[in-house]
């Protein structure tokens, strides 16, 4: 059995990443490949548990820092309960943000120390890098003005009710990570209407998966 394939979906507010990855894993499931559909904050039991302080703002007033210790130790529970032992069966997993939203949201717009940041993705993830990350980019006016209408009368969560000026750093630094991991990251443009989206998505995705087959089989072959 090949090993199987982790891809992660980033990028700003309202970008479109629960809309991708729900079309990805219908069109994967359709040619018969087990799929898993995640999501961070989240995705494990103790991780959803995290999940509430941190987007309801209650950790908050402790800072960046004390926050990021919270995201990563949320991950390290993910990664271990789902992430890897799905990716060891051979299953294909779609995670609805991953290690670079840690690396913009804490780590650049909350201004903490790389040394600091390297560490503690290196305890969350211990080697559970993706193989494959979609950078959705939008310019964050519209993602805000999506996710708002999305929302409707619910209150914007700690994140997304930031200045305009800080969203688009944020944007900015995941095209500077597209930039400086290009075997990892593909760049998508998200202003295009949902069906283009999905196919330029999908193109990334079945490259990648292809290449993995081709890696097993000749593993196989030795
Ligand atoms: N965070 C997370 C950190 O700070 N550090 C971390 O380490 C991690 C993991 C999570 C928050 O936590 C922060 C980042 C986030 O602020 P969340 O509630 O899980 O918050 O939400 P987000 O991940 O930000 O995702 P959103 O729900 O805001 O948006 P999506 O999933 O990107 O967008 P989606 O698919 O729900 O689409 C939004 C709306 O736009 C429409 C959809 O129909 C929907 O109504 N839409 C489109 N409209 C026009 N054209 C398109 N191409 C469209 N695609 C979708």
């Amino acid at each position: 059995m090949s090993r199987g394939i982790f891809i992660t979906f980033e990028g700003g507010e309202g970008a479109g990443k629960s809309t991708q990855i729900r079309t990805l894993a219908s069109a994967l499931e359709e040619i018969g490949r087990d799929v898993l559909v995640t999501r961070e904050p989240g995705g494990s039991p103790g991780a959803e548990a995290v999940r509430h302080v941190l987007l309801s703002g209650a950790a908050e007033p402790f800072g960046p820092g004390m926050e990021a210790v919270l995201f990563a130790a949320a991950r390290s529970d993910h990664v271990e309960q789902v992430i890897r032992p799905a990716v060891e069966r051979g299953a294909i997993v779609l995670s609805d943000r991953f290690l670079d939203s840690s690396r913009v949201y804490q780590g650049v717009t909350g201004n903490l120390e790389p040394d600091f940041m390297r560490t503690l993705e290196k305890v969350a993830i211990h080697g559970m890098t993706p193989d494959l990350t979609i950078i959705l980019d939008l310019d964050p006016e519209e993602g805000l003005r999506r996710a708002s209408a999305r929302r409707g009368d619910e209150i914007a969560d700690r994140y997304e009710k930031e200045t305009l000026a800080v969203h688009r750093r944020r944007r900015e630094a995941f095209l500077d990570i597209a930039a400086a991991e290009p075997e990892r990251c593909v760049v998508v443009d998200a202003s295009m209407p949902p069906d283009e989206v999905a196919a330029a998505i999908a193109d990334a995705a079945y490259a990648v998966i292809s290449r993995v087959g081709d890696e097993a089989g000749q593993e196989v072959g030795q």
